[in-house]
């Protein structure tokens, strides 16, 4: 029996033992708007991730993770493991009634640390309302803009303002916001070795300003930032390539910090995407070429990395996996390693992938994968699709407009008119029908009566 699986079963005995020692150190690494096809290990044939692919070769690279297709869903639906139907209720906020992994693993004796991206609630406590004892992040209590001239002034790469533990932190010194973020992460893993510790890093890297890193032969130390959404150069590509090999160092030097502070072998280390890559980037990817999609119901928008290191833990490392996964299933994960308790009347939208990591994936139940999305929280204006490794269904929120798109493999589906569709999958279909019907059900499910009441309201005035 491995380690954990003992401390598992002491928890379950509701026995605290020196097995406590025992328990894996969580690290979960989000990047930001990097779709599957970004990563060399993946395929990338514009990029170049060493780290990264050093980790998917000495633990297990994932073929088939969905996120949703923009950062807010896949955040609420990756820290509290529910699908958006239940939960989501508008771009840019948690609901603060909802439980997250990070409440979960506090309560089974982990000290908790986010760092990177929150957009999720700008009241000052909003990270440690939510299980996290120490924040460092961007876009917590205001935009992480500021007017300069006139100008509208992104503040998230160069010169950042960040809130550290809820304080307002102006870097003015030529500091780079991913590099801040990653100091704060080494600095809390070294303070915290003799502990079991969980970090969550939802990456600044690689949403855009397409703009350039300390490694960038353009980088200049005294810009304030970007003046346009997207980036002031006109070289996007370039520097997208130069945000994934920066996002790709930071991790090598995370898990150097890991090796120096003497927790690398039981410490589980997963690294992931919130959404597909953004436009305009385009990357050549195992002979053809992806074009980001980010903001869409498709593979592009959706496909994202997923990749799985822990050296006393994973069996067989070395392994490239197709099983499916989705962001609920990090919930079940992160408790099962942990010897957390699931959430009290977790609905099971997520399936650990502890199985997977054991070399066991047969006894793992993941047919489909679902993902209901609206921006805005309206399900008049959203979409819903159900999936599986070949094909998927994709309706309007209500499940009307419903149609199958069968997949050769990544990024290249073909849309299938009912009237062409054979008997099995004309089958898929209907199985899949019957999932949406059965989900759509819960929308609001999992928030309060107050919410839920005036989420409705909203609707039907937008009717
Ligand atoms: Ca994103």
């Amino acid at each position: 029996m491995k380690g954990w699986t003992v401390f598992f079963v002491f928890a379950l005995a509701g026995l605290t033992s020196p097995q406590a020692a025992g328990k894996p150190n969580i690290l979960l690494i989000m990047a930001d708007d990097m779709g599957y096809e970004a990563l060399s290990a993946n395929g990338s044939e514009s990029y170049k991730s060493p780290n990264l692919d050093k980790l998917a070769a000495q633990g297990i690279r994932f073929t088939n993770c969905f996120a949703n297709p923009i950062c807010t869903p896949s955040r609420v639906k990756i820290m509290t493991g529910l699908y958006n139907v239940r939960n989501y209720v508008k771009f840019g906020l948690l609901d603060r009634g909802q439980t997250t992994f990070a409440h979960q693993l506090k309560a089974a004796g982990y000290t908790t640390c986010i760092a990177g991206k929150w957009q999720l609630g700008m009241q000052a406590d909003s990270p440690q309302h939510f299980g996290f004892e120490q924040s460092c992040l961007w876009q917590h209590t205001r935009s992480g803009r500021s007017t300069e001239n006139g100008k509208n002034i992104d503040r998230r790469f160069v010169n950042p303002l960040l809130e550290i533990n809820g304080k307002e932190k102006d870097y003015v010194n030529g500091e780079y916001g991913p590099q801040v973020c990653t100091d704060f992460v080494c600095d809390f893993i070294d303070e915290n070795r003799e502990k079991p510790f969980l970090v969550y890093y939802p990456m600044i890297l690689t949403h855009c300003p397409f703009d350039p890193t300390p490694d960038s032969t353009d980088w200049d130390p005294k810009r304030l930032g970007s003046t346009t959404y997207k980036g002031d150069r006109n070289d996007p590509q370039r520097h997208f390539r130069d945000m994934v090999a920066y996002a790709d160092k930071v991790v090598g030097q995370i898990v150097a910090q890991l090796e120096k502070s003497g927790v690398r072998e039981n410490t589980l280390l997963i690294f992931t995407g919130d959404n597909g890559t953004d436009k305009p980037i385009v990357t050549s990817w195992n002979g053809t070429k992806v074009v980001g999609r980010k903001g869409s119901m498709t593979d592009a928008g959706t496909r994202v990395p997923l990749i799985a290191s822990w050296p006393a833990g994973i069996k067989q490392p070395g392994r490239v996996v197709d099983d499916l996964v989705e962001f609920s299933d990090l919930m079940p994960t992160l408790c099962e390693v942990t010897g957390a308790n699931l959430p009290s009347n977790y609905p099971g939208d997520g399936s650990s992938i502890v199985p997977v990591l054991q070399d066991n994936a047969s006894v793992r139940k993941k047919d489909w994968i679902y993902i209901w999305y609206s921006r805005s929280g309206h399900p008049d204006l959203g979409q819903v699709m159900v999936r599986n490794k070949q094909y998927s269904l994709l309706a309007k929120a209500d499940g009307s407009d419903a149609s199958l798109t069968r997949y050769k493999g990544p990024f290249n589906g073909e849309k299938l008119k009912d009237s062409i569709l054979l008997e099995p999958e004309q089958a898929v279909k209907q199985q899949f029908e019957t999932t949406l019907a059965r989900l759509a059900k819960t929308r609001l499910l999992s928030v309060s009566n107050e919410i839920r009441i005036k989420m409705r309201k909203a609707s039907k005035n937008k009717k």
